[in-house]
């Protein structure tokens, strides 16, 4: 790396701010851009994080008072305020952007169509605002961008899904010969939709531009804590538990701690991709560590370690704790069973070494949620978005 400065699209967020601290505990000159556009969220559906999460003046003075290091932080709306983002970039000069900063639950993106608007416009525009603003800058900046698993869809005629492209066989002059093409796409929600735009942007700026581009095909993430986080009370990260941004796992283990019934959309035979929290901060960082070269194509990763159904989930929840599993109405749009196999050899020839579910962090998840669980609030916990007007929801006693 040219110098070790590195800009936190999205840093106040779940995944952003543990990534913040670790990038910062490990020597890296951290500034992190959020327009708290999660937070006014927050307030929009009246549901809180579960974990007493502080303000980010809070945040940041208590990492320096407890380590020394100084993280900046810069309200921008990185999809709106160009040219605060342009002059920014000019002035900092990292080596390399991380970009978080992205409406990411499916369900709050189906929610209607001033939803549905907000996501498109949020997260092209902010993806195609960093992409234009860094080749107007004239700087050489590695874009590490986290998308999602979701880009590929989650059937897979049985195969393993490989890390962004796919091998195909064209017949040229009647001679068969092997291509790599961006493995097709196929989002299941809005907010998945806008992973796929922003997949073609990247590759249209590396083309013409020679943009050097790392996208993360993120699973779903679970867990709350990291080391860093864990340092003391006002670092602690998000745990989002309801119907809207709370993923499954960290819902079934929530919804355990306080007795309530485990939510299976269906009958619980999707598959899908997952990694702790502590896992996606390593990642980003061997990310960062190992940039493509200039010219190289846009760099594609599969961050997940592990699959599941969402019923062997909540059976594993249920026979840790007892708690009764609830089949209800699915409110999505998706296949009801599907297998997933997934590569991720890249991390793991990195020096990946993944924590599972075995691992122990599901109690230590569980104690998080039995700690704050006078926070939560029941009439957030099932999910109240749907994906198409006809679908009748379950009601909820
Ligand atoms: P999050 O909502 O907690 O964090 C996103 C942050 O970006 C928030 O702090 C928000 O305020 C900020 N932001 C959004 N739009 C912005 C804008 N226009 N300008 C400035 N800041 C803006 O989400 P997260 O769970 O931390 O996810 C981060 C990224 O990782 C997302 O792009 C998401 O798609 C991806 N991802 C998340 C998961 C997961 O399970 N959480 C899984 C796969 C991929
Ligand atoms: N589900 C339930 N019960 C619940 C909640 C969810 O059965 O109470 C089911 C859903 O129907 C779905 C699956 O669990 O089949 C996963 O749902 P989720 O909300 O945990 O995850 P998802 O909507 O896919 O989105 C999350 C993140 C998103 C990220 C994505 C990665 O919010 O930012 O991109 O995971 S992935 O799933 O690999 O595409």
């Amino acid at each position: 790396m040219k110098n070790n400065r590195v800009i936190i699209f999205g840093g106040d967020g779940f995944c952003g701010w543990p990534t913040s601290l670790f990038l910062s505990k490990h020597g890296y000159d951290v500034t992190i851009v959020d327009n708290l556009s999660r937070r006014n969220i927050d307030n929009e559906l009246e549901a809180y994080s579960l974990t007493p999460i502080q303000p980010i003046g809070t945040r940041l003075r208590a990492w320096k008072e407890l380590t020394g290091k100084k993280i900046d932080f810069i309200n921008i709306n990185v999809a709106e305020n160009y040219h605060r983002l342009l002059t920014l970039l000019q002035e900092r000069q990292p080596a390399a952007v991380v970009h978080f900063a992205e409406q990411r639950a499916a369900p709050y993106s189906m929610k209607s169509s001033y939803h549905k608007r907000y996501t498109v416009n949020n997260n092209i525009n902010a993806t195609h605002n960093i992409l234009c603003a860094i080749v107007e800058a004239g700087l050489d900046i590695h874009v590490v961008h986290l998308g999602t698993m979701g880009v590929y869809g989650y059937g897979t005629a049985g195969m393993e899904i490989p890390e962004g492209y796919l091998k195909v066989m064209v017949d040229v002059d009647g001679v068969h010969t092997p291509i790599d093409i961006l493995y097709p796409a196929n989002p299941g929600s809005i907010y998945h939709m806008t992973k796929t735009q922003d997949a073609l942007m990247f590759y249209y700026y590396n083309k013409n531009d020679f943009l050097r581009i790392t996208d993360l095909h993120q699973g779903i993430v679970w867990g709350t804590n990291t080391d860093e986080t864990l340092i003391d009370e006002r670092l602690i990260n998000r745990f989002d538990y309801d119907g809207d941004y709370g993923t499954v796992l960290n819902r079934f283990l929530m919804q355990a701690a306080i007795g309530h019934p485990l939510t299976v959309h269906g009958t619980g035979g999707q598959t899908r991709a997952f990694i702790h929290i502590r896992d996606t901060v390593k990642c980003i960082k061997i990310a960062i560590q190992n940039a493509p070269e200039t010219k190289d194509r846009v760099q594609i990763f599969n961050q997940a370690t592990e699959t599941h159904s969402v019923r062997t989930l909540a059976e594993k929840v249920s026979k840790m704790t007892g708690a009764e599993i609830r089949c209800i109405v699915n409110p999505r749009v998706e296949a009801p069973d599907n297998e997933l196999k997934v590569s991720n050899k890249k991390f793991r020839q990195l020096g990946l070494n993944p924590v599972t579910l075995d691992d122990g962090l599901l109690e230590e998840v569980m104690s998080v949620a039995k700690k704050y669980k006078d926070r939560y609030d029941t009439s957030k916990i099932y999910c109240k978005s749907k994906w198409r007007a006809d679908i009748e929801l379950e009601s909820e006693e």
